[in-house]
Parts: structure tokens; C-alpha cells; sequence
């Protein structure tokens, strides 16, 4: 027999599917991906970040084909980390017996963990929209006969629908100051960097890597491509960077903290001489826009804390 009342079904909101985060067998790398499909790939040797695919898996960033990643040598393509210095060591400073580009993207970081945004309550949600992993570095994990200033790094890097964002945090663990740089070395995906151009540097004077560090007069007009160039620019943080093809904005970087822009594209020759990188006409379809902090040391009270931030997003 029916009961005379029934009480109404209690309203269940439909699960909302969640970001999956997974560590490799080996745990050399972490896996995140969203319920939309985007997808990261990071290996916990230098915390480098080796794959960053859309929703419809186009991959964003470019990847040697002859990249290491075993944790031999650093990562020919992603996001490797520089830090605490940028280029070559420098002779007269506390860098100088450091390797080019410092040792973030040569040391083994540790997995710390994710968060993920609250789930969307909005009608036709696609789940969560954004999930953060963090890592960490600190000098006990380093041989720190080569650079012995305590410090600890936090870096976040947050995979949401149309972005991907990194940030640094370094904390000067020590007794005493220590002057630093950074720098995310971005390698973005292109079709054809012949058709590229960047957009958003047209006023910033900047140092010309391939004329022996000569400073250059703002070009005054987007930058193309046609030969081997590495550029520091040094302007606001608040001017965003548009990378476009033909005319059609593909990826747009903004920046905190972070007052250098470095445009790398190696070209023919230097491509070939570099062992790592791969296949030969790999520079066509690259190029590197590196938000960072190089022009300058930062320097850190005992103490104190510091924190830079980038976020590419694909339009
Ligand atoms: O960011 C540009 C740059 O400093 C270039 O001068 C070139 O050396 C590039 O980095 C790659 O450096 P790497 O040490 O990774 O070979």
C-alpha cells in the first residue's frame, strides 16, 4: 500500500566531477587535469613543467624531442625554473660557482601537494575549474657547497580552463641578505614563427643578447622573427605580452613582480649546436617568452619573503 504521504525526494545536486591529480609509478612526475580535459605534466626534477595541453589537446608548450628527462640535465622545453641566477654565474658575486642559470632546474623538488577552486555551482557546470599542485625546494635538499644562503621555495603552478599560472615564493631562511634572480623560461608552441609576432614590448628598451649585451632604443613596433634573438626587456609588470600568428592572438602573459621579459628564439645555428635540441627545424614552431626578474638582484632580508608570479593564457 502507497503511504498516504510520501515525503518529496530529498533534492540531490549531481556530483560535480572533480580535477584528477596522480604521481607517476617512479614519482618523477605529477599528473592534473580538469574535468573540461585540460591537462599539466610536471617532473619533480627541477619542478619542471613538461606538457600544458587545452581541452582539445593541442599542447601549448614546446618540448625538445631530444629533451633529457631523466634527471640528467636540465629540460630542454616547458617551463624550467631559473633561480638564483639568470645566464652565466656571475665572477664577483656569491652565484660564481653556480651553474648557468642556477640550480632550481637541476634539483629534485618535492611534491607538497593540490587545491583545487570550489566547485562551480553554476547550471551546466563543467566541475572545478582550476586545481594548484606545489613543490618545494629548500638548501637542505642541495649541495649547498656552491651556494650556502638558507632559503626555502614554494612554487605553485594552477591549471585552470584557459590559463596556466606560476609563481615563486622564496624565503630567505638565513642570517643574513642575499641578492637573487628569476626568471619562468617559458617555450611556447607556434606554427611558424615566421608569421609571430609579439606585441606589447614596443616601448621598452631592451639588451641584445646577439650584439653583445648592446642596449637597444624601444623598437616601437611589435616584434617579428627572422633571425637567432635573445632580448632582455625590462618594463612595468602591469604591461601584458600577446603572443599572436597571422594577426590572431594565440597566448597573452601577464606578469607580477616580474619586470624583465626575455625573447629567445635560437634559430638555425645555435639550434643545431645545442645537442638537446630537437628535431633541427624545431625552432620554427618555438619561442621563448620568459617572464622574470634578471636585470637586478633581489635582495632578501633574513627573513623575508618574496614572491613572483606569471600566468599564460590561451585566447
Ligand atoms: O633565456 C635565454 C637564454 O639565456 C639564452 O641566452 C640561451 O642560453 C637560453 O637561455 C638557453 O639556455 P640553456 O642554459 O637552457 O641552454
Amino acid at each position: 500500500m502507497e503511504r498516504a504521504k510520501k515525503p518529496a525526494a530529498i533534492p540531490v545536486s549531481p556530483i560535480q566531477p572533480t580535477p584528477q591529480v596522480s604521481i607517476s609509478d617512479d614519482s618523477s612526475r605529477v599528473t592534473a587535469s580538469l574535468p573540461t580535459g585540460e591537462r599539466v605534466d610536471i617532473l619533480l626534477y627541477g619542478a619542471t613543467v613538461i606538457s600544458w595541453k587545452s581541452a582539445n589537446g593541442k599542447e601549448n608548450l614546446f618540448l625538445s624531442s631530444k629533451a633529457s628527462l631523466d634527471g640528467s640535465k636540465a629540460v630542454r622545453g616547458g617551463i624550467p625554473i631559473v633561480f638564483p641566477v639568470f645566464g652565466p654565474p656571475k665572477s664577483d658575486h656569491a652565484t660564481s660557482r653556480l651553474p648557468q642559470h642556477g640550480f632550481a632546474r637541476i634539483s629534485r623538488w618535492e611534491y607538497l601537494g593540490k587545491s583545487s577552486s570550489e566547485s562551480s555551482t553554476l547550471p551546466n557546470s563543467k566541475g572545478d575549474a582550476s586545481v594548484k599542485l606545489d613543490f618545494g625546494l629548500s638548501d637542505s635538499m642541495i649541495d649547498s657547497s656552491n651556494w650556502d644562503y638558507p632559503f626555502n621555495l614554494t612554487y605553485s603552478v594552477t591549471l585552470s580552463q584557459d590559463s596556466l599560472e606560476t609563481s615563486l615564493v622564496v624565503r630567505n631562511t638565513g642570517a643574513s641578505n642575499y641578492g637573487f634572480q628569476v626568471l619562468f623560461h617559458s617555450y611556447l608552441v607556434v606554427d611558424d614563427i615566421t608569421k609571430t609576432t609579439i606585441s606589447g614590448l614596443e616601448e621598452a628598451a631592451f639588451v641584445d643578447k646577439t650584439q653583445g649585451a648592446k642596449e637597444v632604443e624601444p623598437a616601437k613596433k611589435p616584434i617579428s622573427i627572422g633571425s637567432e634573438t635573445d632580448r632582455v626587456y625590462t618594463l612595468p609588470s602591469e604591461n601584458t605580452i600577446t603572443v599572436s600568428e597571422q594577426g590572431t592572438q594565440r597566448y597573452e602573459i601577464t606578469r607580477d613582480m616580474l619586470s624583465d621579459v626575455v625573447v629567445w628564439n635560437p634559430w638555425v645555428e645555435k639550434a643545431k649546436s645545442m645537442a638537446d635540441f630537437g628535431p633541427d627545424e624545431g625552432y620554427k614552431q618555438m619561442v621563448c617568452v620568459e617572464a622574470g626578474s634578471v636585470s637586478v638582484w633581489n635582495t632578501l632580508d633574513a627573513g623575508e619573503t618574496w614572491e613572483g608570479q606569471q600566468r599564460i593564457k590561451v585566447l
